[in-house]
């Protein structure tokens, strides 16, 4: 799976309490377009959160509860799904002061850190707040994909030019608690389908097999993190083994396109909401 882009974040830590263009719009929640919410001290957290969330286009800070809504469209973009309310700070992801949108000088800060200097350098520290549902990239999809419906769809290139797609109207990932269970349903494409095969199964990692075989770890012998079963139909984590080869089932596999003797080149999964 392709992951998703996690943007650095700079932000002087002398500046926090100073930033004042918190523009207090008292008019509208950009209802309709919320990804998730979460509890912030103050609306420049919330904005450099944005700032690393490739998919996040603005924020909401409601100063009353201290709340932090991240949303996937920008004003203008679409006039429906505004409501009255009043109090918050509407501000567009690219209208953010530089300060808190950029990089964070040679450090990968996680989702849940803030790009800090300490002297002549800059390190990744904690944000001052609880965001444990930031922690993997599933668990953002799994929340992205709890707040409405969407359509996965799957782009796979071999070496000799070729490309297919499978398409699934219905996806989501269950809840940490459920190991980010698959939900796919309803497929349609060129590629055949490979995934409905894995419906219901939990993720797992090397270091955490959900698989249905025991004694056996499809995710050390397949060298990825994935939804096995026993052990799989497709596998876009696998090794990446350029092309035919003669170890089956190994490499980055999409069994009803190329058969389980074949390491495609390429691989996209996108969601879209609908
Ligand atoms: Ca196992």
């Amino acid at each position: 799976m392709n992951r998703l882009t996690i943007l650095l974040v700079f932000l002087f830590a002398g500046a926090i309490c100073e930033i004042v263009v918190i523009k207090n719009q008292q008019d509208v929640i950009y209802n309709g377009h919320v990804l998730f919410m979460v509890s912030m001290l103050m609306w420049s957290l919330c904005a450099q959160l944005c700032s690393r969330v490739e998919v996040c286009k603005s924020i909401n800070f409601l100063a009353w509860n201290k709340t932090c809504q991240i949303n996937d469209a920008e004003p203008g973009e679409s006039t429906s799904g505004f409501i009255e309310s009043t109090g918050n700070s509407f501000v567009a992801a690219s209208t953010f002061p530089q300060q808190l949108a950029g990089q964070c000088k040679g450090n990968d800060c996680y989702c849940n850190e803030a790009c800090m200097p300490r002297g002549p350098d800059y390190y990744c520290v904690p944000l001052p707040i609880k965001l444990s549902e930031c922690s993997t990239r599933n668990n953002f999809i799994h929340l992205l994909t709890s707040t409405g419906n969407y359509t996965l769809y799957i782009h796979l290139e071999d070496f000799e030019g070729n490309s297919a797609y499978a398409e699934y109207f219905e996806f989501s990932l269950g809840d940490p608690a459920t190991d980010y269970t698959l939900n796919v349903k309803g497929y349609c494409g060129s590629a055949g389908d490979s995934l409905t095969f894995h419906n219901g199964t939990m993720f797992s990692t090397i270091d955490n097999d959900n698989d249905i075989r025991s004694r056996f770890s499809c995710a050390r012998n397949f060298k990825g993190a994935w939804w096995y079963k026993a052990c799989h139909q497709a596998n876009l984590n696998g090794e990446y083994l350029g092309g035919l080869h003669t170890r089956a089932r190994k490499g980055i596999i999409w069994t009803a396109w190329k058969g389980i003797y074949y390491s495609l080149k390429s691989t996209k999964m996108m969601i879209k909401r609908h």
